[in-house]
């Protein structure tokens, strides 16, 4: 299925009239505006594969129906996503979940639908039915050279598969770790993550990145390998110029301030990208902006002060990447609102008064700080969002579009109620 541009372009006339003018009140009243928008129209982030479907937890998953069955109708409703807010250029494959039995035919279906392929992530968290040896106690740190060997084999195998769909990064997650106290020599464990990615490190093309993706605890209870930042940093920096760090949002113990992390990485050069969600309690994988806007301000915040300190492009210097699932919403009404929470917090933060902002730093001037961050924080900029959607071509409006041509109907109509489980 495809959302025809006519059919959007009907519904965004509808709409015009009040768009115009409340674009025009807001830019009347933010002086950068012509500026926002055209960063916006150009800042796209990439849909991950494994996001299209229902997720679940080990209590249950409740279908919507009318989900992809296959790589192809996953590219297809990342086709949906894009056609809607021009945002969501990309995918971002998990191997084996993605495998492409004919490459070039998937390349020129991504293309057709004015679409790419992001960073490849490997799976070396889940025991494949034909494979020799097993991860439960671990992949890259595994005390067994011949299991780490499998491990470093599958990595450079999706290596090769993203070489096919021109994506330029394998992103690495481990869940390696221990669940209790004196499983593990910590020591040895890192030891051999490092070893292990200093192979897959060597395979890498010259104009590839490898991201490597830290995450506190779950599925181990006591500790993983690649814990948090400051573990993730050192096997990058032990690595190479090639190798940086992934933040996921929901990867953080309570109470982290996660945007002090990405302000250092940047200031490393050592910073990826991101896994946007947005979490109360731990990887809860929730819509981005669902429960903590604020902190995704904050985190924006960082990062344009921190790319326009080092002239980085904003659209294309480090990776964007939503990675959620969605256990009770339409997987691609979540995506889309996710999305343009993130577009949100960008606009906010590229209204942040910097000048000011570090004279009242200078001046150790606390209140007035926090005012110069809230005004930008506190200006509804939907309108500067929306403008910039439309400027290139997506909806003024993405859901009310999605729902008005009732796109989750004729995708049930299409594939059914049945659904088939694609990865987590
Ligand atoms: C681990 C993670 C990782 C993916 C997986 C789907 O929690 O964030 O990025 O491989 O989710
Ligand atoms: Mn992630």
């Amino acid at each position: 299925m495809q959302v025809e541009k006519y059919k959007i372009d009907e519904e965004n006339h509808k709409q015009s009239a009040a768009h115009q003018r409340r674009f025009e009140n807001i830019a009347a009243d933010v002086q950068n505006a012509e500026q926002v928008v055209t960063k916006l129209s150009a800042f796209n982030i990439a849909i991950p594969s494994w996001a299209l479907g229902t997720g679940g937890t080990r209590f249950g998953r409740f279908s919507g129906g009318g989900e992809p069955r296959s790589l192809e109708e996953k590219i297809e409703d990342v086709g949906i996503i894009h056609a809607l807010n021009k945002s969501s250029n990309s995918i971002s494959l998990h191997i084996p979940w993605d495998i492409p039995d004919n490459a070039s035919a998937i390349k020129a279906l991504a293309a057709q639908l004015g679409l790419h392929f992001d960073a490849v992530n490997s799976n070396t968290f889940q025991d494949q039915k034909d494979q020799q040896l097993s991860y439960k106690f671990g992949s890259l740190h595994h005390v067994d050279k011949a299991v780490r060997k499998q491990a470093v084999e599958h990595n450079i195998e999706v290596i090769k598969y993203g070489k096919q769909l021109d994506s330029k990064a394998l992103s690495v997650w481990l869940s390696d770790g221990s669940n209790f106290p004196g499983q593990l020599n910590f020591r040895q464990a890192f030891q051999n993550t490092l070893e292990s990615l200093q192979e897959i490190y060597a395979a890498l093309p010259d104009d590839w990145k490898v991201w490597v993706e830290y995450k506190p605890y779950e599925p181990n209870f006591y500790s993983t390998t690649i814990g948090d930042w400051g573990q993730s940093y050192l096997l990058a920096s032990k690595l190479g110029a090639k190798a940086s760090t992934l933040v996921d949002l929901g990867h953080h113990l309570q109470g982290t301030n996660i945007e002090q992390i990405v302000s250092l990485l940047l200031m490393e050069g050592k910073l990826a990208g991101f896994h946007f969600n947005d979490s109360k309690y731990g990887d809860d994988d929730l819509t981005v902006g669902s429960i903590n806007p604020y902190q995704l301000f904050l985190i924006f915040n960082e990062l344009v002060e921190g790319m326009d300190a080092r002239g980085m492009d904003h659209a294309t210097s480090i990776g964007w990447m939503i990675d959620a699932s969605h256990n009770v919403k339409d997987p691609v009404e979540d995506l889309l609102q996710s999305v343009q929470a993130i577009k949100i917090a960008y606009a906010q933060a590229l209204l942040v008064d910097k000048p000011a902002l570090q004279a009242a730093q200078a001046n150790n001037d606390v209140a007035l700080a926090q005012e110069i961050l809230q005004t930008a924080y506190r200006t509804d900029v939907r309108p500067l969002v929306s403008e910039a959607s439309l400027r290139v071509g997506g909806a003024i409006n993405p859901i009310e579009v999605y729902r008005s041509l009732q796109v989750r109907d004729n995708l049930i109509k299409e594939r059914g109620l049945k659904t088939v489980a694609t990865g987590l």
